[in-house]
């Protein structure tokens, strides 16, 4: 079970309409497919979302990245050696999309090889998860429509709902909107992307007290380090730290600092082997964890589903696996489909997850 070949892939598939958030847009799914093969004929896959206001990296870092420096630390490691590994990609400071592909097409070739699902491999709690869906910034009347097509299709009953705009009261509007349009059964929760001051925040969630929401994520930057723990003091439901919180020991200086009350894991940027660890330090900080969405295409979706559904704490909320909706198509040979709001991830082994060839070579870049 040996690394042979370490491959990065950039591939773009464009999206029917961008999503746009207080920190950046997408447009188009400019991601990178690694392909992890071993002696004994495995192939392993996970896709690496670039997101450069977020973490700094771009689809031609990500590959630079893991052909110069994290594929000759690999090949040549038994895919078991899982510490090993994760201490030689450690070296590297930043690149989280690229370590962390790396590291869940690693976990796939695993279970392939022992036969097992990566979510038994991980934890086996369970095989499936409710979804939240993340509606992007657009006129309220349009952000309703949005998701009463996502409930009445696909049974969602939780949304995201991005904020962090200017005047605040386009977006508590929105939210509005969506309470009055959706009603008292659907969860709502939003996500600021650091787009408000801490005073902006407390404004805006204010207006919004009436409004039932589940969480508020990221309103504010982290760096704004008492003016953030000001408005975490004053709220009445959690504060989920989001790109404030990549590594453990940040989660852990967020928590303990008052700076947040929640976390989001992603494994597009923590992979499975740190997102164990986040779950884990979250479980003995006794704080909520939510699955969240790097604008993850199937296949990362797949890979949040199957670490989600791993743990009794990651599966009890909604997670975030709906956003590859939006895509005008995708490499998987056979698509992700949620059904009565929930997605289930695949039995394996590893992360089932199939390549179509002819996608991958129709949208591949190299
Ligand atoms: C999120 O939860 O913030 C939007 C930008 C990004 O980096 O991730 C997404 C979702
Ligand atoms: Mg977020």
């Amino acid at each position: 079970m040996k690394i042979t070949q370490v491959e990065a892939i950039p591939f773009a598939i464009p999206y029917r309409k961008p999503l746009r958030f207080a920190s950046g847009e997408v447009h188009v799914a400019e991601h990178v497919l690694v392909r992890v093969t071993t002696d004994d004929g495995v192939v392993g896959v996970a896709e690496a979302p670039p997101r450069p206001f977020t973490y700094g990296e771009t689809q031609a870092s990500i590959v630079a990245v893991i052909d110069s420096i994290f594929a000759p630390e690999v090949v040549g490691l038994d895919v078991v050696e899982r510490e090993q590994i994760h201490a030689r990609l450690s070296r590297t400071v930043g690149n989280p999309t690229a370590r962390s592909a790396l590291d869940m097409a690693i976990w796939d070739a695993l279970g392939q090889s022992l036969g097992y699902s990566v979510t038994d491999l991980l934890g086996g709690y369970t095989d499936r998860m409710r979804v939240s869906h993340m509606l992007g910034f657009d006129e309220p009347a349009a952000m309703v429509a949005e998701a009463e097509r996502m409930h009445d299709t696909y049974g969602i009953t939780t949304f995201k709902v991005k904020v962090g705009r200017h005047p605040f009261t386009l977006d508590t509007a929105v939210v509005r909107a969506l309470r009055e349009g959706l009603g008292d059964a659907v969860e709502l929760y939003v996500d600021g992307n650091r787009g408000w001051s801490a005073s902006e925040s407390a404004r805006a969630m204010k207006e919004m007290a009436d409004l039932g929401l589940t969480f508020a994520e990221e309103l504010c930057p982290a760096d704004d380090v008492l003016g953030r723990r000001w408005l975490v003091a004053q709220l009445d439901v959690p504060f989920i730290a989001d790109e404030s919180v990549v590594t453990p020991a940040e989660l852990t200086r967020e928590i303990l600092g008052g700076s947040a009350t929640a976390a989001s894991i992603k494994t597009a940027r923590t992979g499975f082997t740190t997102s164990r660890r986040v779950h884990h330090l979250a479980e003995g900080l006794g704080i909520e964890l939510v699955m969240g969405n790097q604008i993850d295409g199937q296949l990362g979706s797949l890979c949040s589903v199957a670490f989600g559904s791993a743990f009794e704490l990651t599966s009890r909320r909604a997670g975030e696996l709906s956003n590859f909706l939006d895509m005008t198509d995708d490499l998987l040979a056979e698509p992700l489909e949620i059904h009565a709001g929930e997605l289930v991830a695949r039995s394996g082994p590893g992360l089932g997850a199939l390549i179509d060839p002819d996608k991958l070579a129709h949208f591949r870049q190299d």
